[in-house]
């Protein structure tokens, strides 16, 4: 997977990605990032990209000219035309499906905003997916796009361990996880389930099924009523409440 970023702040993107499990994952060749300044293609003799609004208003804009520039010297680099997502606060709300539809593709560019935005004939003329990343503003859409490029990467192969695969955890059937310990048995007087303990893997899975239920009720109603929705408590189940 490439991801390529068009950016005012390539090195928060570089130092953002080339750390821990992205880090490594660019090390092994399963990913490459790389940052293109917008600003080294503006034409203006002070490098500017950005101006007041037509109609008026607070704020400046990121011009269209440079954006564009920016990207079709990826488009040009790569030979084809990638998805490009655009992270807004207009955009649709990213979650772990859009994390795997993105995971497919092998090449896909991020266009991260500033100030008020960007010039609304630039994003119609390269942007194929608007992304938000939930219901908050942000300065910029620098992280918003290292969140969506972390999740993606970790659903590309190789990019995790095989004992830390993405297949089963949070958000698989609409579920969050259980709760888990390590060593010691006993800290600060508080024990480890006795279930866990007691090797019966049967019984251990049980548990955890029931907890992940249970949390999910509690903590994400929204969650839970689809998990109900395509897991309908039978006779025989033990009552999920
Ligand atoms: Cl994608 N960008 C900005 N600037 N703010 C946000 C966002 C994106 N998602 C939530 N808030």
């Amino acid at each position: 997977m490439n991801f390529h970023v068009l950016t005012l702040f390539p090195q928060m993107i570089l130092d953002g990605m080339n750390t821990s499990i992205m880090g490594r994952a660019i090390d092994r060749g399963k990913l490459s990032v790389d940052a293109v300044n917008i600003r080294d293609f503006s034409t203006n003799k002070h490098m500017k990209v950005d101006d007041y609004t037509y109609g008026g208003g607070a704020g400046m804009l990121m011009q269209a000219a440079p954006v564009c520039a920016a990207y079709r010297s990826i488009e040009e680099r790569i030979g084809k035309k990638p998805r490009v997502i655009y992270l807004t606060p207009q955009g649709r709300v990213f979650n772990q499906s859009m994390a795997w539809e993105f995971a497919q593709e092998d090449e896909l560019v991020f266009l991260c905003g500033h100030y008020e935005g960007i010039d609304e004939r630039a994003l119609q003329l390269i942007v194929t997916d608007y992304v938000s990343i939930g219901d908050y503003v942000l300065t910029g859409g620098e992280l918003p796009a290292m969140v969506v490029m972390d999740a993606v990467a970790r659903l590309v192969p190789g990019v995790l361990n095989n004992n830390e695969s993405a297949q089963f955890e949070s958000f698989h059937d609409n579920l969050l996880e259980y709760p888990q310990y390590t060593r010691p048995e006993e800290f600060e007087g508080m024990k480890v389930p006795d279930i866990l303990l007691s090797g019966d893997h049967a019984k251990v899975e049980q548990w955890r099924l029931e907890q992940s239920i249970e949390r999910t009720r509690k903590f994400r109603p929204d969650l839970y009523e689809k998990y109900i929705q395509e897991h309908p408590p039978t006779a025989k189940k033990k009552k999920h409440h």
